[in-house]
């Protein structure tokens, strides 16, 4: 082997380590290192997304690798070599029903489970959790209107881990609860989205968006701003915290005495006072 070769196989060993090392860390709603699939799903809209993309995946190998067996049964068989005298057919029904008829079922199985997904995503259920997400430059806000209607923001902790996704405080639900999570922006648009609970909508000035999640799972999850709403969007994270229904209880009581005065006191809301 030369020394090109070893070279390259050095590279590729360290890079199946490294990727093997990712995979040990990791961990239940958030990215890992080297992360080349979906994060790990946390909610039953995520499952269908996870099953969705597998079948889809199945079904464009199978095709593609059809296709390609078609192009190398052409070029072995029919070259101008090995088939001196070309056929001079133009026209065959049977082939023509064929090739229109399989993609079309093709398309129509596709399509089956695509709507169905669609639907569970935008079909929220009757929420057990009210949580209105404000999507602010360059911050989010929390407001529960249905345990006290209190109200705060969550900046970005550049000391807390994960790097750029840890927060002050973070957003907090009850496990196995369906939450409903609304959204607007203040200022420009934003988007909330959480990779694990397979959400991702638009937070639009003057216009209140709904989706929602069922968090199966204990646990962070985190997520990021995912529209580009200025120079600090990338510094927006989105952190939530599932818990049992009584650690849930005892933060409500907490945060209703903490985010009493309506928010705490960062730089936007001292902004907004002075209006
Ligand atoms: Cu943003």
């Amino acid at each position: 082997m030369g020394r090109m070769g070893r070279q390259l196989l050095g590279l590729a060993v360290a890079g199946v380590t490294l990727a093997a090392s990712g995979a040990a860390f990791a961990e239940l709603g958030q990215p890992a290192p080297w992360e080349y699939k979906l994060q790990e799903s946390g909610s039953p809209v995520m499952d269908n997304i996870v099953w969705f993309h597998n079948f889809l995946f199945v079904l464009t190998t199978v095709i593609t690798l059809f296709v390609l067996a078609l192009l190398v049964i052409v070029v072995v068989k029919f070259n101008a070599r090995a088939n001196p005298v070309p056929s001079r057919t133009t026209h065959n029904t049977l082939i023509e029903v064929v090739w229109t008829l399989v993609p079309v079922l093709i398309l129509v199985g596709i399509a089956v489970p695509s709507f169905r997904l669609l639907f569970l995503e935008l079909d929220v259920p009757k929420a057990d959790l009210t949580v209105k997400a404000t999507g602010k430059q360059w911050y989010w806000s929390y407001s529960y209107p249905d345990n006290g209607k209190f109200e705060f923001d969550s900046l970005l902790a550049q000391d807390k881990q994960p790097r750029l996704l840890g927060v002050d405080n973070e957003m907090v639900v009850p496990v196995n609860k369906v939450i409903r999570v609304q959204t607007t922006g203040a200022d420009v648009i934003h988007a909330f989205a959480v990779p694990s609970f397979g959400i991702k909508i638009d937070a639009i000035p003057g216009r209140l968006n709904e989706t929602w999640f069922k968090a199966t799972k204990v646990g962070m999850y985190y997520g990021q701003c995912s529209e580009l709403c200025g120079k600090d969007h990338a510094f927006m994270p989105i952190a939530v915290r599932v818990v049992s229904d009584q650690e849930f209880a005892s933060w409500v009581e907490a945060a209703k005495k903490k985010y009493a005065s309506g928010g705490t006191t960062t730089y936007a809301s001292a902004a907004d006072a002075a209006h």
